[in-house]
């Protein structure tokens, strides 16, 4: 009877011990099919690494069909004269291009002084002449296109006022806004040269009826700065405007401690302001800064939301970021050699269509093209497929 229940609880056992390796098995052989032969396109009720796991918190698992992944390719623009590259003419922080009676308008930062910039920290040498850093003494000047390469130059289209009105020391990184028939430019007013206290500016706004001007002066500080203590509370830079839910949505970087406090605790966030007059006045959205990543700012509506181009500063530098209410972003793919100071054609920035298509073009700049001593910077044009409507399979990430 004892050798029966003995045998009993051996085959039990054993068939127990079986079970768990067959289990372990099938466990195994689940998991080997999922990965790395056929890529799950929702998660799988299986245990995941955690990278496994983070990979179904993107728009989707393979980059490549993720409609927020894309790669960059740059084209040098013609039609723009630099001086033999001698750093006295330089064109940077370009508006995104719109498109008017058949031709692209782009706006931009243009400095065409007699010497190149001599540095941030030579701004107490820097005079009504010569410029400290390549955005000093500087006018916002204008260009067409046809087919977004070839430029041509039209003249200025707002320039520094008289001192000591604001932005009499420069007037640079414009951004444009089609808003019931009219045209707004925003850009920075710099009323001392950046390096000393310059770069501690607000925004100002000028308005037409015509992308060719004339410009009229519409208001001052019209992205006022935070309150002293807050994040904001000396610099709005960078305005990016954007039609969304009816209203204006106008997206700005300020920078924490930039100069000339010393650069230890410096940081950058983004922050939106919500307004129904393009001239202000404009409420600051309380989850201000909305982005603590990214310097330039680059937000468009894509489907429902807002997208984001996070470039250069912060833990997410070089991140795409997505949000279904304009406020709250997340990661949506990780990018590399991203544009700098991007400036995308989006057809419905403006249109408010409750879904935004993404774009297959714009530009953006490269700093410093010059020597070090001679620093200037260009104006390039970027391709990429971050288009609902158009995919160029060369851009996504194959592999290859
Ligand atoms: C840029 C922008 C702003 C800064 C400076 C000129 O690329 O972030 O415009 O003030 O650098």
């Amino acid at each position: 009877k004892n050798k029966l229940i003995i045998a009993l609880i051996l085959g039990m056992t054993f068939s127990c011990a079986q079970k768990e390796k067959q289990l372990k098995q099938e466990e195994l052989k689940t998991s080997e099919e999922v990965f790395p032969f056929k890529m799950p396109t929702e998660k799988p009720n299986i245990p995941l690494s955690a990278s496994s796991e983070r990979m179904f918190d993107y728009l989707a698992p393979r980059a490549q069909d993720n409609e927020l992944f894309s790669q960059f390719k740059y084209t040098q623009l013609k039609g723009f004269d630099y001086n033999n590259g001698d750093g006295t003419i330089s064109r940077r922080d370009p508006s995104r291009p719109i498109f008017v009676d058949g031709k692209y308008y782009i706006w931009y930062t243009k400095r065409h002084t007699e010497v190149p910039p001599i540095g941030w920290n030579k701004a107490a040498e820097a005079t009504d002449v010569i410029p400290s850093t390549d955005w000093d003494l500087c006018d916002i000047w204008y260009a067409t296109s046809t087919d977004g390469i070839t430029w041509q130059e039209k003249g200025p289209a707002v320039t520094r006022p008289e001192k000591p009105k604001s932005g009499w020391r420069s007037v640079a990184t414009p951004d444009i806004l089609v808003w019931k028939d009219k045209y707004y430019l925003y850009y920075q007013a710099f009323d001392e040269p950046s390096g000393l206290r310059g770069d501690l500016c607000p925004v100002s706004v000028s308005y037409s009826d015509s992308p060719d001007g004339p410009w009229i002066h519409g208001g001052d500080k019209v992205i006022p700065f935070g309150k002293a203590g807050e994040w904001d509370q000396n610099a709005t830079h960078d305005p990016h405007p954007v039609v969304y839910k009816g209203k204006i949505y106008i997206y700005y970087k300020a920078a924490y401690n930039k100069w000339p406090d010393n650069r230890t605790n410096y940081a950058v966030g983004h922050g939106l302001v919500i307004g129904e007059n393009p001239l202000g006045p404009f409420t600051k959205h309380p989850l201000n800064p909305v982005m603590q990543s990214g310097h330039e700012t680059t937000y468009f509506p894509f489907k429902g939301g807002i997208a984001a181009l996070a470039i250069k500063d912060g833990n997410e530098r070089e991140t795409m970021q997505y949000s279904e209410d304009g406020v709250n972003f997340k990661i949506a793919a990780g990018l590399s050699l991203t544009p700098t100071a991007a400036a995308p054609f989006c057809a419905d920035a403006f249109t408010d269509s409750g879904n935004g298509r993404g774009f297959t073009w714009g530009l953006s700049h490269f700093v410093n093209a010059g020597t070090p001593k001679k620093g200037y910077s260009i104006i390039a044009r970027f391709d990429c497929d971050l288009s609902l409507d158009y995919h160029e399979p060369a851009f996504k990430d194959t592999g290859v």
